[in-house]
């Protein structure tokens, strides 16, 4: 699995790579400079590193909202290209009006007098008056079109349903009708003509306002406390596609990370079927999930079958199936899963999860035993 971390990953073991050098390059020659050009350097460093990820990276390591594979998404993107359409014919338009004045109206050698002053014309004041009108009311029905099929507020019968909680600073992802739950990480099925399996997801918030936001399968919808939102998507290619937290929900909110999985149908009711089943009883592990299950752990996690039954933290009856634990923060590997036990300020400073201050013994086993989570 790719995405978010090995994009991250690249962007560090870039610092050594020719791009980083010529941008560190290129940084120093304009510093000096106005700050403008500084601007423009980074802009370009930015985009140079966009583009090498881009390249050689996995094809969905940057969540562009310009790449939709979802019907919300593609209504989105096109209302944009008519929303910037519209706007570049009025900049080109007016910007050519502002230039054909000041070269036709120059002062020149032979001015004795000063140009005719027009006071009220009827024909400029309807013209400036009815031309935006019209041009706010496409945009206007434009838009209500879109947010008119991006609103589908029936769901139908073969919809997969999903209720997202959002959580300083995860997300909890429940499949009623499944009885599924999991975290962070979206697992739906690919829409193909003659086949479709759209999702409709329930926002909802534990905590503070959070915003929902998978650019490439649908809009950006806020999670509020209190309420509960309506969002769908019906991707129509498989795929990892990566999203975030989009609201300022507090110190680690950049690390809100977001990842939809869309699998062949086949490959999800696998998917369903492993999650469905009780957490694995390993015996060589007994002395790990007894760690578990006398520390506090168990007040904060779900562990199916076990005493462990909270609800503040992800539920980790399959920790294993994840790529990434704290939300995005790091890959799943069994090091930085012991070092997340050991410390999870190491990985996302303020989170809500305590050190548990275990010795180095018991971090072992209880790592072990997490492993066997699958
Ligand atoms: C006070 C509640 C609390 C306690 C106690 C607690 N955790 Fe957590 N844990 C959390 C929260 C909240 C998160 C999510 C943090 C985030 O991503 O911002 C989390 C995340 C995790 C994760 C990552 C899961 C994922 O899918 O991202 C693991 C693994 C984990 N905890 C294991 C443990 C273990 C093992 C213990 C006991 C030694 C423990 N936790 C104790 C609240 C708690
Ligand atoms: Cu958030």
């Amino acid at each position: 699995m790719q995405g978010w971390n090995v994009a991250r990953a690249r962007m560090t073991s870039a610092s050594a790579s020719p791009i980083a050098k010529r941008c560190r390059r290129s940084g120093r020659l304009h510093l000096t400079g106005a700050a403008r050009t500084t601007v423009s350097a980074v802009a370009t460093c930015v985009l140079q590193a966009a583009h090498a990820l881009a390249a050689d990276g996995p094809v969905n390591a940057i969540p562009n909202m310009f790449a939709p594979v979802s019907p919300p998404a593609e209504g989105i993107r096109s209302l944009s290209f008519l929303v910037m359409a519209i706007a570049a014919g009025i900049f080109v338009t007016v910007t050519a009006v502002l230039f054909w004045c000041v070269w036709r109206y120059r002062a020149r050698s032979d001015d004795e007098h000063e140009p005719p002053q027009v006071y009220g014309s009827n024909q400029i004041e309807w013209s400036w008056t009815i031309v935006p009108v019209l041009i706010v009311l496409v945009l206007f029905l434009a838009t209500a079109r879109t947010i008119n099929e991006l609103q589908a507020s029936d769901v139908p019968p073969e919809a997969l349903r999903v209720t997202i909680v959002g959580h300083q600073w995860w997300w909890e992802i429940k499949y009623p009708d499944l009885g599924v739950v999991t975290a962070n990480e979206l697992h739906l099925p690919v829409s193909r003509d003659g086949a479709r399996r759209p999702t409709y997801l329930h926002l909802e918030s534990a905590d503070v306002i959070h915003s929902f936001w998978l650019p490439q399968l649908s809009g950006k919808t806020d999670v509020v406390p209190n309420r509960r939102n309506l969002m769908w998507m019906e991707p129509n290619q498989t795929g990892v596609f990566l999203g975030q937290c989009a609201e300022y929900c507090g110190t680690q909110h950049a690390k809100m990370l977001l990842r939809a999985i869309v699998h062949e149908p086949a490959e999800f009711d696998g998917w369903v079927a492993a999650q469905k089943k009780p957490a694995a009883v390993v015996d060589t592990v007994a002395a790990g999930r007894a760690v578990f299950q006398s520390t506090a752990c168990i007040n904060c996690h779900t562990v199916d079958g076990t005493n462990a039954n909270g609800r503040f933290g992800p539920d980790l009856t399959h920790l294993m199936s994840r790529t990434t634990i704290g939300s995005g923060a790091a890959a799943n590997t069994p090091e930085n899963l012991r070092a997340w036990i050991d410390s999870p300020d190491h990985f996302k400073p303020g989170v809500l999860m305590p050190a548990m201050k275990l010795d180095d013994g018991d971090l072992d086993e209880l790592t072990a035993y997490l492993l066997t989570l699958k």
